[in-house]
């Protein structure tokens, strides 16, 4: 099976480093540095402090790669409209395009550009920091669940390559409840902790911030039980918490976002939580505030923590 792996940022990068020993993998990514790292001396990625290296290639140019049955998308939000360009040059006409990103939304840009039978839905809950130009670090082999729509059987064919690899997968018929569950982590921890400046952690331990947690999440709970959602998570306020805890020395992909001036994913996040709110009629003014803060904080000088 050909892949081609659209971001190669912290996770894109993790995953083209593992799916590379079972597959032909093809990274594409805009930044030209990372890349020719990759291409000179191979992708280096620290896993349980030992450091190994793959070799396999990586692009800026998606015109000279061979056409893939399978493309990961692993950019932020805000790469989301390049990535389906991107993937709509490389994709066989049966090939389907697997968002792994964050937040809701990215599908739907995806499709508008791909068609609807050419865009799958995953989830991903592993942990990855990019550390330097080809040189990433594995944090957390969380599973990854693949959509069993739109093609059933390419969904297998890539879960089957990611367990080869290492890495634990699944395909489920019913993602919707995973991709909130997933949401709603995202909703109580990333903004929280790019305006607090904080590592995650931060937002367990102090009472302050557990009761700032706690509203935003229980607001984005309330959406999604109008929308009919059945969340994975039991106790979504606890869980979500658990997660601060369990990657408690982590900053945040918000925070960083925040910390090198880019774009942040607000707008897929806490964002989605006010416009399914207002569509059917539940009130975020907390997820709302958080929103105008982060854009704020967009617009002013990055500052270092
Ligand atoms: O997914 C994350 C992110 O930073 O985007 C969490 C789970 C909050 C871990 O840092």
């Amino acid at each position: 099976m050909n892949i081609a792996i659209i971001g190669a940022g912290a996770l894109g990068s993790v995953i083209g480093f593992h799916l590379a020993a079972v597959s032909n993998v093809t990274l594409i990514d805009p930044w030209a540095e990372h890349v020719h790292a990759i291409n000179d001396g191979g992708l280096r990625c620290l896993i349980d402090h030992e450091e190994r290296i793959v070799t396999l290639s990586a692009t800026t140019d998606p015109s000279g790669v061979k056409p893939v049955e399978v493309a990961l998308i692993t950019v932020k939000a805000a790469q989301t409209a390049w990535a389906a360009e991107v993937a709509a040059h490389v994709l066989t006409p049966d090939g389907v395009a697997y968002t792994l990103q964050n937040g809701l939304g990215n599908a739907e840009i995806l499709s508008v550009r791909l068609g609807k039978q050419h865009v799958g839905q995953a989830v991903t809950t592993l942990g990855a920091t990019l550390l330097g130009p080809g040189y990433v670090r594995l944090a957390g082999r969380g599973p990854t669940t693949f959509g069993a729509t739109p093609v059933l059987h390419l969904a297998y064919a890539i879960a089957d390559k990611f367990r080869a690899s290492g890495l634990p997968a699944a395909v489920s018929t019913d993602l919707i409840g995973l991709v909130w569950g997933k949401l709603i982590v995202n909703v109580g921890i990333n903004a929280l902790t790019a305006i607090l400046r904080v590592p995650n952690g931060a937002l367990a331990t102090t009472p302050a911030a557990r009761s700032l947690v706690r509203k935003v999440v229980e607001e984005a709970v309330a959406v999604a039980q109008a929308a009919g959602v059945t969340l994975s998570l039991t106790d979504p306020v606890a869980e979500t918490l658990a997660v601060a805890q369990a990657t408690a020395v982590n900053y945040s992909s918000m925070l960083q976002d925040v910390l090198r001036g880019a774009p942040t994913e607000i707008d897929t996040i806490n964002g989605a939580i006010v416009r399914e709110g207002g569509r059917l009629g539940v009130p975020t003014p907390c997820n709302a505030m958080l929103c105008e803060l982060v854009a704020a904080l967009e617009e002013t000088a990055p500052l270092r923590v």
